[in-house]
């Protein structure tokens, strides 16, 4: 591999330092990061997706709105360049392209069926419990468009989102817990060594990494001590595993 920055990977803008806060985008800097692969990050704005990804021929992720969403990326070291969007296509291409260290340690599959089961028993807990309180770290053209448009994929207005009470406040968050209790108990049944959780004792696995990234975007952009609430659940997993991810979260 050249030392020259060949790959551009497309990000989300957001105020706080580093910038990086997507669930999805995360996904794909880990595995650039884990693989050593040199880049170059292009801060786009929520607003501008659509048009930044369109003009360099990235492929839309829906038919549906958002029809264009990061992460995408570019890799100018072949020719004609690729041009790939979404987190899962972009992880098989880094795979093969990059094959060490590999990703999808235990097989593609199992990897592929740990994180159905991280969405299931934990992403799929947290949207309304993090969309109302994310528009805090985007700056406020960023903002506005974030709320004025995720009624187009969650059905319902961020302002109805929020908890009505007390009571539907403790059931989103037991969920949540029950969630995570499942999920804990799925990775004591897999040989993964000290210190991942979806991995070996060599490294981590993509599932891992999907884990990580919602944990960030929960932390940075969630409500109010809510992060606090988590990292010390199931023996102080989460906050271990935030801590061994540390290592794969530069920003370039
Ligand atoms: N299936 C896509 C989903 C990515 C996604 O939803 N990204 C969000 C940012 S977190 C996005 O770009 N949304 C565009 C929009 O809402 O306009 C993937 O896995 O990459």
């Amino acid at each position: 591999m050249s030392g020259q920055q060949l790959i551009k990977l497309f990000d989300l803008r957001s105020t706080c330092t580093p910038q990086t806060w997507s669930p999805f985008t995360w996904r794909a800097r880990f595995v650039l990061n884990y693989k050593k692969v040199p880049y170059t990050t292009e801060w786009v704005a929520f607003p501008d997706i659509g048009e930044v990804l369109s003009a360099v021929g990235a492929p839309p992720t829906s038919q549906s709105y958002p029809k264009y969403s990061v992460p995408a990326i570019i890799d100018a070291s072949v020719d004609p360049p690729v041009v790939l969007s979404d987190s899962a296509i972009i992880a098989d291409y880094l795979e093969k392209t990059y094959p060490k260290p590999s990703i999808y340690p235990h097989g593609r599959e199992a990897q592929i069926r740990w994180s159905d089961a991280i969405m299931e028993n934990v992403i799929r807990r947290m949207p309304f419990m993090v969309i109302p309180t994310t528009p805090k770290i985007l700056p406020e053209r960023d903002a506005e468009y974030f709320v004025g448009t995720r009624k187009m994929l969650f059905g319902v207005d961020v302002k109805d989102m929020v908890a009505r009470s007390p009571e539907e406040e403790a059931e989103r968050w037991q969920a949540l817990e029950e969630g995570l209790s499942k999920l804990s108990a799925l990775t004591d049944e897999i040989e993964h060594g000290e210190r991942w959780l979806f991995g070996t004792v060599q490294g981590p696995g993509y599932a891992d990494f999907v884990l990580a990234a919602m944990f960030i975007w929960f932390r940075l952009a969630g409500p109010e001590g809510g992060w606090e609430r988590i990292e010390d659940l199931n023996g102080g997993k989460w906050k271990r595993h935030l801590a061994h991810v540390q290592e794969y979260q530069e920003i370039l």
